[in-house]
């Protein structure tokens, strides 16, 4: 019998579909080859229970036992902390693990997600706003760019940290920001390539078309 349970929205509207974070847990889930259910919440009505999990009313979390951890980053850390498939066991491998996850989150996903989302917006033009973000993500992509083509993974073999760094620039290829950053593109490809992705990503969708489903029955 499972004791994770990973929990997302019982729908959400077609952009962000593919996308939704759920998707990096699922992927560490199938990468680790651990047993684990599905459960939904409204996405358009979040009860207290919601808030009791996830303090800002989002997904995804992940109850193991009786823990329950909300933040995406969090999640993968406890999931590396249960499986060699994903976190080095030696101290350096998992220091160099961790690093690279706050990097993702901290460094690059700080830039790449308000980018993502003017572009998503059709605010992509020539206004300040985009230019400062423009310029301030492509700084992080130039010093990303030698360190991608450097090495296949970010901490010596694939780890959590691969998960996030490449989710996290997956959306910026997904709106062509990667064009000129040929290894950090690469990279996702890389990334997306693996069964676990693949796996993680079709459930996702499939979760989404079955709400569509209930819905219009
Ligand atoms: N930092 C959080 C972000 C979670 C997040 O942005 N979740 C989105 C789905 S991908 C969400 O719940 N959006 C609905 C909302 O913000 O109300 C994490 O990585 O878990």
């Amino acid at each position: 019998m499972t004791d994770l349970t990973l929990t997302t929205f019982d729908w959400v509207p077609e952009m962000p579909r593919g996308f939704v974070r759920d998707l990096r847990v699922r992927w560490a889930l199938e990468e680790a080859a651990l047993p684990y259910r599905v459960a939904s919440v409204p996405f358009g009505d979040r009860s207290a229970a919601h808030f009791a999990h996830q303090p800002f009313g989002q997904v995804p979390w992940l109850t193991d036992g009786d823990i329950s951890i909300f933040e995406s980053g969090a999640i993968l850390l406890h999931l590396g902390e249960r499986s060699a498939a994903l976190m080095p066991t030696d101290p350096r491998g998992r220091n160099e693990a961790i690093k690279w996850m706050f990097a993702a989150l901290n460094s690059v996903e700080m830039a790449s997600l308000p980018w993502s989302l003017l572009k998503f917006m059709g605010e992509a033009g020539d206004t300040p706003a985009w230019k400062f973000l423009d310029g301030f993500l492509k700084l992080r992509l130039k010093h990303m760019e030698p360190v991608l083509a450097g090495r296949e993974w970010l901490a010596g073999p694939f780890s959590v940290a691969d998960i996030l760094m490449s989710d996290v620039l997956r959306l910026v290829d997904h709106f062509d920001g990667l064009t000129e950053h040929p290894a950090c593109r690469a990279y996702v490809a890389r990334a997306t390539g693996r069964p676990a992705f693949a796996k993680a990503r079709a459930d996702q969708m499939a979760h989404f078309a079955a709400a569509d489903a209930a819905r219009s029955a």
